[in-house]
Order: C-alpha cells, then structure tokens, then sequence
C-alpha cells in the first residue's frame, strides 16, 4: 500500500484555498478532497509492516495546536518553481508532531528524507518553467484572512495512484490524548 501520515483540513478552508486558483498554464490544482498537511510520505508499505506502523502512531503523545497560515510560496524557489503553497507560521508542536511521526515511522523501518520538515499546503504542481502568470499568483496580496485551524489528529492515508491521479482514502486516524 501507498501510504503517507497528514493533517485533514475543515472543509471550509479548503473551499477557501481552492478559491485561491487562478489561471497559469500548466498548473495542475490539488482537487479539494486532496488538499492536506504532509507530516511523511511513507511510499509503498507492506501488511506487516502497516500493522507495525499503525501500532506506532498509536503511541504517539501529542498536544493539540492551531494552524496559522501564513504567505504563498513555491518549491524549489522563484526561478525554477515546481509546487506553488499556502505556508504555516512557525508552530512548535506543529514540528514536535512531525519529528514523533518520522521517529514512528523510522522505528518501522520505513526510509525517510533527510531534508527538514518545511510545512506547507501544496495548491499546485506546475508541468514546465514559469510562465508570468506564476509571479503574478506568488506576490498577490491576501484577499483574504484564513481563520486559524485546530489540530487535535493526523490520519494516516492510502495514496492510489490511478490513471486519473491520486486517489487519496483514509486508513486510519490517530487522536491526540486529551490533555
Ligand atoms: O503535501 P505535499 O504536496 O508536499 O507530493 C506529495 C504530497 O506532498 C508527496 O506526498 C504527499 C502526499 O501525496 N509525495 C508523493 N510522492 C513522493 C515521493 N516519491 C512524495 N514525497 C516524497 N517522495
């Protein structure tokens, strides 16, 4: 199975990113259902170690946060942008939740990225270099404030990847114990 570990998002807020879709030529939007917080891109996990894995996450002990956002951005960087976001303000046990998940799914003997862990909303996947219309989207000024966003869970998810794209289904997901 495909798995990766995200924060869900109300569906009010993703309506709100979702209109924040403009008209660049060769975007390819993240449709509303998939729009999520990536804690660990897992890739393809066998039975075992899935059982190992959920048994993990359930051990986690985290406290509840909110979400803030912040600016939109872009992934490498402006020349070469690649994946256009909407980025979080720095939230300590945002970063706490994310080492717990990565050391859980390290202690499965599943690989991780070494790079650190940089929070952000993926809005869209760009197919080729910038067209002008890309530096236009990222020095928008914010039309409007989203509301701040409490996390008190993470969901562990099956990424199908189908000729049509990703099919994003929960497996199963982990509340934090209450305080
Ligand atoms: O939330 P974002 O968009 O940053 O890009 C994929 C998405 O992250 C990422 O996993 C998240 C859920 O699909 N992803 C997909 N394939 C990947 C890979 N081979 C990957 N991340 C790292 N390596």
């Amino acid at each position: 199975m495909r798995l990766f570990i995200a924060i869900e998002l109300p569906d009010e807020i993703k309506k709100q990113l979702e209109g924040m879709r403009t008209h660049i030529p060769g975007s390819r939007w993240v449709p509303l259902e998939q729009i999520h917080l990536t804690l660990a891109f897992l890739g393809e996990v066998d039975d075992a170690t899935l059982d190992l894995l959920t048994w993990a996450l359930a051990t986690i002990k985290a406290t509840g946060f909110n979400l803030c956002f912040s600016g939109i951005g872009c992934f490498p960087d402006r020349r070469r942008p690649r994946v256009l976001w909407v980025g979080l303000e720095p939230e300590p046990l945002l970063n706490s939740l994310a080492f717990l998940v990565r050391e859980a799914v390290l202690a499965c003997n599943i690989p991780q990225e070494e790079r650190p862990f940089s929070p952000h909303i993926t809005l869209a996947r760009l197919k080729f270099p910038p067209p002008r219309e890309v530096g236009a989207f990222l020095d928008q000024p914010r039309k409007q404030e989203l509301p701040p966003v409490g996390v008190r869970e993470f969901t562990l998810f099956q990424s199908l990847l189908t000729s049509q794209g990703a099919v994003h289904t929960p497996v199963k997901t982990f509340a934090f114990s209450p305080p």
